[in-house]
């Protein structure tokens, strides 16, 4: 039973009920009740395997089919109204053949299931920087993470009113089931697949696969991709972006937000413990993931974290790397595609130093240290709720949003880009935020160690032009009294040897405070042609084990390759041409004089 008299909403759902013909419709209350109801059927269906409840209280372990194991970017488009509304960077497909498309897939495609209606707020209940969604799907799996991914049931139904705006969202796994057809554990459809956004609609369209980013529509479809359109119509900003506060000793509170492309431990970073050297520092989290960002009537920005978990990439994360993030997830936990153990909890690659002897491994086979196979799927996850997190910010679900002084923009450079430095102004911090680009580590993502540019880390989730967005950031910035500083960093730089430059992970709090300092106007910088960049004496060193030697080779500027880097930087622009800001040619320009 619905509780809403909203007449689009009811209406909405009576279509897709007739589209989709499913043999049950389900409107989601978000109550606890409802949830162990799921997860309990779920473990009957053999989907969900109840983990130990003394190790890992009211959590799951999910294997999804090996064919459906990660965001699909291909299968991912922009159906603006036309073609150079979604860039050179987007898959654009013609709208009205889309909705053709979809309107043939969706047809019938929830025969045998139910139909689950999970209305959602990104962004705490009632904030004025939040936004409603309602996803319909299939997938009771979507179901109880959506409900740890954002807030989801009747208090968003009593927020949304008869007649409030709502994002809407139709997913389905596309496995329907005919008369006395058994289901399998993780249904999908590998060879159909369609993540589809309709920007000026305003609505969302997936089909074909249950995982992540293609299924929990709340996150890169909605909060990304459609609220980055919302955002440039609106005067706003949706980023791809952790929030953190940073806390000095005196108690004085400055909020910052990064920007690092997949795979350079945002969520790490998100959560850092300052060394014990930093006496009376403290770090808390707003979010690891996206940020949604408004100006204030003060002229500042404020952000909110639009999601209420994490959905964090396992291997890697461990006691030594993220013990905050491992606290998050000790209890009402979803891991998928990571290893059992045979006490009945989870394993991942370098969870521990020394693996179990004996697991069962993402695939459910028997696996053993010396078998010669990963345990845990690369881009296995953890659905944790970000309340759990030790480190979570006071003000984390504060509708106003808190202040923010820094963006800070970074990505993995083993050779050419210093520790840290901060742009001249913000017309400057757009373009160092648009030229930003990581080394691949995999390769699987491409060339190994070949450099892919990925603008504000927002590459394969801008709703829109590139060109237009960066236009928009510099808009936004002129509006503003005073803009918030912005910086670059770079944890990743190496030696000849290949060793770490920089010890990197709590040891980024010394970092941080520069960051800090500066953004206030008090920190100490010299120029350099890339931008301000501290000296040895500027950064708080103590009890670090770091000689003036060691800080210039990590802060040393190649003139050469850094000239050759503006080449790289040219191919962008090249393909963003038509909608290109002068703004950042200018900078282009003013960057290779100071080199
Ligand atoms: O699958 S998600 O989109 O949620 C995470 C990611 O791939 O970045
Ligand atoms: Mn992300």
């Amino acid at each position: 039973m619905s509780k809403t008299n909203h007449t689009a909403l009811l209406s909405w759902v009576e279509k897709l009920t007739e589209l989709c013909q499913p043999s049950k419709v389900h409107w989601c209350d978000g109550s606890e009740a409802e949830n162990d109801i799921l997860c309990e059927e779920m473990v009957q269906a053999g989907t969900f395997t109840r983990l130990n409840p003394a190790k890992r209280p009211n959590s799951f372990l999910c294997r999804s089919d090996p064919r459906d194991v990660a965001r699909v970017e291909d299968r991912t488009f922009i159906c603006s109204a036309d073609e150079s509304g979604a860039g050179p960077m987007n898959n654009w497909a013609d709208p009205d053949q889309m909705h053709r498309t979809l309107d043939g897939l969706f047809e019938g495609c929830m025969r045998g299931r139910t139909m689950y209606v999970i209305p959602f707020s990104m962004g705490p209940i009632g904030s004025p920087i939040s936004h409603i969604g309602v996803e319909v799907t299939d997938s009771a799996y979507v179901v109880v993470n959506m409900r740890i991914m954002t807030r989801i049931g009747d208090k968003v139904l009593e927020t949304l009113g008869d007649d409030g705006f709502f994002v809407p969202c139709l997913h389905s796994v596309g496995m329907p089931l005919a008369e006395g057809q058994e289901d399998v554990a993780w249904p999908c459809n590998p060879e159909n697949r369609y993540i589809v956004h309709f920007p000026e609609e305003r609505s969302i369209f997936s089909y074909g696969s249950g995982y992540g980013g293609n299924a929990l529509l709340g996150k890169k479809c909605l909060a990304l991709r459609i609220a980055s359109c919302m955002a440039r119509d609106e005067g706003w900003l949706a980023e791809h972006m952790l929030i953190l506060g940073v806390e000095s000793p005196k108690g004085e509170k400055t909020y910052v937000t990064a920007a690092f492309p997949s795979a350079c431990g945002k969520t790490n970073f998100a959560m850092l413990i300052p060394p014990a050297e930093m006496e009376g520092w403290k770090i808390s989290t707003v979010g690891d993931d996206i940020a949604w960002i408004k100006p204030g009537k003060d002229g500042r920005l404020y952000a909110i974290n639009p999601e209420a978990g994490f959905f964090g990439v396992a291997p890697g994360t461990s006691y030594e790397t993220n013990p905050n993030a491992m606290d998050s997830m000790l209890s009402n936990a979803i891991f998928t595609n990571v290893a059992l153990t045979d006490d009945g909890d989870v394993w991942w690659e370098e969870m521990s130093d020394e693996a179990p002897a004996h697991l069962i491994d993402w695939l459910g086979n028997d696996w053993t240290p010396d078998c010669g196979r990963v345990a845990a799927h690369p881009n296995s996850r953890f659905t944790a709720p970000a309340g759990q997190c030790p480190t979570i910010d006071p003000a984390w679900e504060d509708p106003k949003g808190v202040p923010i002084s820094a963006f800070i923009f970074g990505g993995r450079r083993m050779h050419d880009v210093p520790l840290v430095f901060q742009s001249y102004n913000w017309n400057h911090g757009v373009y160092v935020g648009a030229t930003m680009g990581s080394e691949m580590t995999a390769a699987a993502e491409g060339t190994m160690g070949a450099l892919r540019s990925d603008p504000m880390a927002m590459l394969p989730f801008c709703g829109y032009h590139m060109g237009d967005y960066l236009g928009h950031w510099l808009r936004l910035g002129k509006s503003l009294p005073a803009p918030p500083r912005v910086f670059h960093v770079n944890w990743f730089r190496k030696n000849d040897e290949g060793k770490f430059l920089w010890p990197g992970y709590g040891q980024n709090m010394r970092v941080l405070k520069w960051i800090v300092e500066r953004s206030l106007d008090c920190g100490g910088a010299q120029e350099s042609p890339i931008g301000w960049v501290p000296r040895y004496t500027d950064v708080d060193l103590r009890g670090l084990d770091f000689s003036e030697e060691q800080w210039n080779e990590l802060m040393a500027l190649d003139k050469k390759r850094l000239s050759l880097q503006t080449l790289d930087h040219e191919a962008l622009f090249l393909k963003l041409y038509d909608r290109l800001p002068k703004e950042l040619i200018v900078e282009r320009q003013a960057m290779v004089s100071r080199l």
